[in-house]
């Protein structure tokens, strides 16, 4: 559950409510030439339509049956999409909701044509199918009125219903075969992974024994054989409650939120860039920690959100993310948003619920309400960077407050400048020779002595940022 099973690539992209079509297309066109691992793609499971709230984006974590028809589209669609990616060497990372079913006091049909009923008692998904003795029963719950309610109790936090959504029991053999059996599907699919939304909400013991009924990737999908599937769980452990991130170490990665509060200090104070990687804290170790900038939930205010740094603040964002993919910590995630101006709001759509292409113009940036923060120039060198750079670690670190300098190893060096400009004369830990700038698409470059020192000039107030590889990056 450790391996990414992405060829040592090291970074991969939320395409946040992205559609499948698009996915595949950007697969092919953007994501295997400039070197990304792969895709966390919006829940595949068919879920809640909501018109009422004017089809939020949350509907998607309300699912109703483990068949692949959401807004993002068909099962064909799906399928399809990570034939072609996998073919291209970008890999699918599913975002799988099974901590719960679509939220009380809601029944319809949902796109794969499945009826639920979650109604008063009624606890009916026969697209799955689960009725009311699969939910955890009433008297494990600790909180008065069966919601999570208190984070300082385990049981509360796992036995209860998280914002009214009715809980799996996951204690069950036929619940653990169901969710074992989606995520085979996805498997024999040719999905790499998955995410594990709401893991903090689940018992690591409920998600060992369904994660132990997995299959190997299938080796007709480019997967070497006895890959097993990557696991990153969302568990948001920020120093504020009894859940710890490192119960969740034995069944893969775990999201490490306490990392987005870290790099968003540290951009506005760079003296802080220093100390990002806080164990005192109880940060997850680096080859569990799944870290990002900011996330679909923490970017709009859900799920403890706040002090984030995101695409609307660019400057600030392009230090953030490039920061973030130059030091060494963890396996690293980007975000690619729309634009919304209410939380709730889904994608950009082309009215009601079909959600609108993605447009790419001339220049490789997007439009139709689409951010793509992976299209732009700074995070796309970035990521060269990383792949570049893999397997070395932090050294000749150097930080004045204003800027900082650092090297991975002997194979790159990587400085920012908070004010946009610095000149230092630094060691760089490389080889004698002539480096370019990939961040300025190498009109810059730095000549490093014998002595491993060289002149360190930044000059640029919009992208303040100079990375250069032994060997060019990427
Ligand atoms: C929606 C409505 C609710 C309604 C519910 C059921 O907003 O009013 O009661 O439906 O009908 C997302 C949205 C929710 C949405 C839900 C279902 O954010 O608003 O509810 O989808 O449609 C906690 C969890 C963490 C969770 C965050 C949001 O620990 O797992 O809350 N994050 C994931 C996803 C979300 C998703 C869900 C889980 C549900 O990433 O996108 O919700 O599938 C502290 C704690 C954290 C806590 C945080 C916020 O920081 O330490 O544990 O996070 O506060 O409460
Ligand atoms: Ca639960």
């Amino acid at each position: 559950f450790f391996d990414p099973n992405c060829d040592g690539k090291q970074v991969m992209v939320h395409l946040f409510e992205w559609k499948w079509t698009d996915i595949a297309t950007e697969c092919e066109r953007y994501l295997a030439e400039a070197g990304f691992c792969g895709v966390q793609v919006s829940p595949p499971s068919e879920h809640v339509i909501l018109p009422e709230n004017n089809y939020p984006w949350w509907q998607r974590y309300q699912p109703i049956s483990y068949k692949l028809y959401s807004r993002s589209g068909s099962e064909a669609d799906f399928i399809d999409m990570v034939h072609r990616c996998n073919k291209v060497g970008v890999r699918i990372y599913v975002d799988a909701v099974v901590n719960h079913m679509s939220g009380t006091g809601r029944s319809g049909t949902g796109d794969g044509g499945s009826s639920y009923n979650s109604n008063g008692d009624n606890r009916d998904f026969p697209g799955v199918p689960y009725s009311a003795e699969h939910f955890t029963p009433r008297n494990q719950c600790p909180s008065g009125d069966g919601n999570v309610n208190d984070y300082s109790n385990p049981s509360n936090v796992r036995n209860c219903y998280l914002v009214g959504l009715t809980d799996l029991y996951g204690n069950l053999d036929y619940v653990r075969n169901m969710v074992a059996g989606y995520f085979n599907n996805l498997i024999q699919i040719g999905v790499a992974g998955i995410r594990i939304d709401a893991a903090k909400h689940m018992w690591p013991e409920d998600i060992a024994a369904t994660l132990s009924r997995l299959n190997d990737l299938p080796t007709d999908q480019g997967f070497p054989a006895g890959s097993k599937f990557y696991v990153f769980q969302e568990v948001i452990d920020q120093n504020d409650g009894a859940i710890k991130v490192d119960e969740y170490y034995n069944t893969g990665y775990v999201t490490e939120f306490r990392y987005c509060s870290k790099i968003a200090w540290g951009i506005k104070d760079y003296g802080q860039l220093g100390n990002l990687i806080d164990y005192g804290w109880g940060m997850a170790r680096s080859d569990r920690a799944f870290i990002f900038t900011d996330n679909h939930d923490n970017q709009r205010g859900h799920g403890g959100g706040g002090n984030v740094i995101t695409h609307e603040t660019p400057r600030d964002y392009k230090q953030a993310v490039a920061y973030t993919l130059a030091q060494d910590y963890g396996f690293t995630r980007i975000m690619s948003s729309y634009y919304f101006t209410n939380t709730d709001q889904g994608p950009p759509s082309n009215g009601g619920y079909s959600t609108a292409d993605v447009i790419i113009n001339a220049d490789g940036s997007c439009s139709g309400g689409w951010v793509c923060e992976h299209r732009w120039n700074v995070m796309k060198r970035m990521v060269e960077f990383r792949n570049s750079v893999v397997g070395t670690s932090m050294s000749n670190y150097w930080n004045n407050g204003n800027a900082v300098a650092f090297s991975r190893g002997n194979k790159g060096f990587f400085a920012m400048a908070k004010q946009g400009s610095m000149s230092e004369n630094l060691q760089t830990g490389l080889p004698a020779g002539s480096y370019c700038n990939i961040i300025d698409d190498c009109a810059s470059s730095i000549q490093v002595g014998s002595d491993g020192m060289a002149q360190i000039s930044i000059n640029n107030y919009e992208e303040p940022i100079l990375a250069v590889c032994a060997g060019g990056c990427g």
